[in-house]
């Protein structure tokens, strides 16, 4: 007979709770599924409030098919999980947004509780969005999200949309990144990724008080998708386990280094990061 060990013989350690608000995206590179997986691999317990869903279309060119999800229903969603966790849950990632209703929805539900952390991933065009409409949401974005961030994220083309600074050099990313940081009050990690010329992948941590370049060889010579959810997904998983914002930025850069550097491969003509890469390094 197998006998159960009595509960207080059960390690009884909680998990850090981690929030996504974000987009599914099917082939499970990039979105909601890219945060899941780093939460869990990073030790975290991952909670989502799905905003959209993108599917590829294989048939045109691999371009996002988007569907927003109902405004009521995505506050729905973050009205039982507030609930569920009130008092515990802290930390929250805003990935894929897609249209200034949904922000204006996300944004109401986050104002309903304090928060130590809200990072910011300010996923601005979605390819397949029509460009009008993707400016009202990056305007919204500006507007309602941004002021309430604690870390934020922008990729090269968000860092140009946000601080207005055109980005060629290092030295230009550097004070991308401290506009932005001045206009939000957030840490800024401004990533250059391939963007930039050069051997390395660079990124430029500034938080008001420290300027960091973080670098990294580049790996091949194509971005990876789900590159920058699960880097803002590690950022905030080590936020809610304590971590200050740049050591934060430190690991979250290792994870996807190595995540990159174990990608998957599928028929798009973009790889997939594999966040299990740290397992092997
Ligand atoms: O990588 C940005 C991104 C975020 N969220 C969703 C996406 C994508 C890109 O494909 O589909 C849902």
């Amino acid at each position: 007979m197998v006998r159960m060990p009595s509960t207080d013989q059960y390690d009884m350690h909680t998990p850090a709770l981690t929030l996504t608000i974000a987009g599914s995206e099917a082939t499970g590179g990039a979105g909601a599924q890219a945060d899941l997986k780093t939460f869990q691999e990073l030790g975290t317990f991952g909670i989502v409030a799905l905003t959209c869903i993108v599917a590829f279309d294989p048939k045109d060119d691999w371009n996002h098919r988007f569907v927003p999800v109902q405004a009521d229903v995505i506050a729905n969603q973050l009205e039982a999980i507030q609930a569920d966790y009130a008092g515990s849950l802290k930390t929250t990632k805003l990935g894929m947004m897609g249209s200034p209703e949904t922000i204006s929805t996300v944004a109401t539900a986050l104002r309903n509780q304090e928060w130590d952390h809200v990072v910011l991933d300010p996923v601005l065009i979605c390819k397949g969005q029509e460009p009008g409409h993707a400016l009202d949401t990056d305007r919204a974005l500006k507007a309602e999200l941004l002021p309430l961030a604690t870390f934020t994220t922008p990729n090269h083309f968000e860092s140009e949309q946000l601080s207005g600074v055109t980005v060629r050099t290092l030295e230009d990313l550097k004070e991308a990144a401290k506009r932005i940081h001045e206009v939000s009050g957030a840490a800024v990690l401004a990533k250059g990724g391939m963007k930039l010329d050069g051997p390395d992948a660079l990124d430029v941590f500034y938080d008001g008080e420290t300027l960091e370049v973080l670098s990294a060889p580049k790996i091949g010579d194509h971005g990876v998708s789900g590159a920058g959810c699960s880097l803002a997904a590690a950022v905030t998983a080590e936020l809610a386990k304590g971590a200050t914002p740049l050591e934060a930025a430190r690991r979250a850069k290792e994870f996807v280094t190595e995540g990159i550097r174990q990608r998957v491969t599928g028929n798009t003509p973009f790889d997939a990061l594999w966040q299990g890469g740290l397992r092997r390094a």
